[in-house]
């Protein structure tokens, strides 16, 4: 038998969806899967010329060509260590072995290293999109050395889906846990966007009161307008989708809380311990929180009666209004993630170009959306510092945009709309958008009851009051 391209271990929906676009690009693929009738089983459905099945992982090593290029694709977390623990003894120096599982970045720097002291190239790579995106063309964010990335490029570059121009939706992110990172970042990017979405379809919902069908139409105009995206295009049929088993809408018959498999709250984690603000994506996470306490909830609706609803705004000027709040808002948590991955490349020592990035997102991913080939091209303009708020024609759009932001927050709390993903996008602009900020205040209470001095603005050093005096 002719040597394989690439091997796969794993055949869950992802791996399976994978493997299947890899074959559809006739490379030579070889799969393995812990339990053998689940590739049996796949074979008998998609088996090809191009997919080889191997059932000892003895067997599936011997068939790949060296240097060995291996996609794991298990379960996150332990089996992805159990899978490296069996593989190591098979494998050369020089072998690459691709993680392309929503991997802890964290984990990904011990693997990298682990695998480096053994002489084995490791790549964590992000992979968006889903199970469609696995089969059709995922959106990929590849880390770990050029070198291994070289050894991949062909393979990864034809699977990929593709950004605006045609060109493939994945590029070299940087070093060891780069890519994973990025990966994490777009995933809280993601938690972001739709809880600012979620929040204006409940003030449409509960200030407007429009119907399931009048709110789809409503996505559908926003759809077709700059908040062009796969987020804003799969809500016009969540929301129009007739139930099943009832008379009326699924969206009504769901229940009212958001799950999580944890990359929003890693990112929020990462995020502190940097140091740097993401109060949006943070508060989508901690929505999906409250949500999840839907007894605590309804026990407490029935104690605090929310105020009239009420708005001087008519629906027309509302849908418009919305429409650019949502824009603002979406801006905000991009600059937000943005910041984040910058910090955090300059922490790890990651070149990552955020124009590349922008790229990669436009297609295949979970935030694929128009406005991210607007920062694609204005991030290959702007230097590598370039906060996204800096970008002259965004900030143009801000400026417009803002107040509208402001407008639909404020119409929000006024009607007891939790807002928190509106409100934490205008505040973050609000704040990084300061000269001055309150944090003098903070400074003179610090100093006052715990002597922990404070930074004048008009003489260098450290100094403490004697508040006592
Ligand atoms: P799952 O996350 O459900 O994992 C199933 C696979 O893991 C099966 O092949 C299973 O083998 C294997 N596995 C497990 Br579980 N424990 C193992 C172990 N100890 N040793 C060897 N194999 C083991 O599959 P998935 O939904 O296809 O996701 C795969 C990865 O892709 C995950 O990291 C996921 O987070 C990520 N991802 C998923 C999506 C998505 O839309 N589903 C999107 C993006 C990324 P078995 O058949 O023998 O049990």
């Amino acid at each position: 038998m002719e040597k394989s391209n690439i091997g796969l271990i794993g055949l869950g929906v992802m791996g399976s969806n994978l493997s299947r676009n890899i074959a559809s690009k006739k490379f030579h693929i070889s799969v393995y899967n812990r339990t053998t009738e689940v590739t049996d089983e796949f074979i008998k459905e998609h088996g090809n010329e191009y997919i080889h099945p191997a059932k000892t992982l003895e067997e599936f090593v011997d068939q790949l060509e060296v240097p060995r290029k291996i996609i794991i694709l298990v379960k996150a977390g332990k089996a992805v260590d159990a899978v490296i623990e069996k593989l190591m003894p098979l494998l050369e120096k020089g072998d690459v072995v691709i993680d392309c599982g929503n991997s802890n970045f964290n984990n990904t720097l011990r693997r990298f290293d682990a695998l480096k002291e053994k002489g084995l190239q490791f790549i964590g790579c992000g992979v968006s999109g889903g199970e469609e995106g696995a089969l059709h063309g995922p959106s990929l964010m590849p880390g770990g050395t050029l070198e291994a990335w070289n050894t991949i490029k062909n393979i990864f570059e034809s699977i990929a889906a593709r950004d605006f121009s045609g060109g493939p939706c994945v590029t070299y992110i940087g070093d060891n846990a780069a890519g994973h990172y990025v990966k994490m970042v777009h995933n809280g990017i993601e938690y972001g966007v739709m809880q600012i979405m979620a929040e204006g379809y409940d003030i449409l919902k509960n200030v407007y009161k429009l119907d399931p069908p009048k709110l789809s139409e409503i996505f559908k105009k926003y759809n077709d307008g700059k908040l062009k995206s796969y987020l804003f295009e799969i809500s016009i049929e969540v929301l129009a989708r007739k139930d099943e088993f009832e008379d009326g809408y699924l969206i009504d018959y769901i229940l009212d809380r958001a799950a999580q498999k944890g990359t929003g709250k890693w990112t929020a984690i990462d995020a502190l311990k940097q140091g740097e603000a993401i109060p949006t994506i943070t508060e989508a996470v901690f929505a999906r929180f409250i949500s999840s306490h839907k007894d605590l909830r309804t026990n407490l609706s029935k104690k605090y009666q929310k105020e009239k609803i009420k708005t001087d705004m008519d629906l027309d000027t509302f849908v418009s209004t919305l429409e650019d709040a949502l824009y603002a808002a979406m801006l905000s948590s991009y600059a937000q993630g943005y910041h984040l991955i910058r910090e955090a490349a300059k922490e790890n020592k990651w070149d990552i170009d955020i124009a590349e990035v922008s790229r990669i997102w436009e297609g295949g991913c979970i935030i694929r959306a128009d406005i991210l080939n607007v920062l694609h091209k204005a991030f290959e303009k702007a230097n590598k510092d370039t906060h996204l708020f800096e970008i002259p024609e965004l900030a143009k759009d801000l400026q417009r945009t803002i107040p509208l932001l402001r407008k639909t927050v404020t119409l929000g709390v006024q009607n007891g709309i939790p807002v928190s993903g509106l409100s934490t996008a205008l505040s973050y602009f609000d704040a990084i958008t300061s000269k001055q900020v309150p944090a003098n205040f903070i400074q003179g209470l610090r100093d006052y009851f715990g002597a922990h001095t404070y930074k004048r603005t008009d003489k260098e050093g450290a100094f403490h009051t004697d508040w006592n005096i």
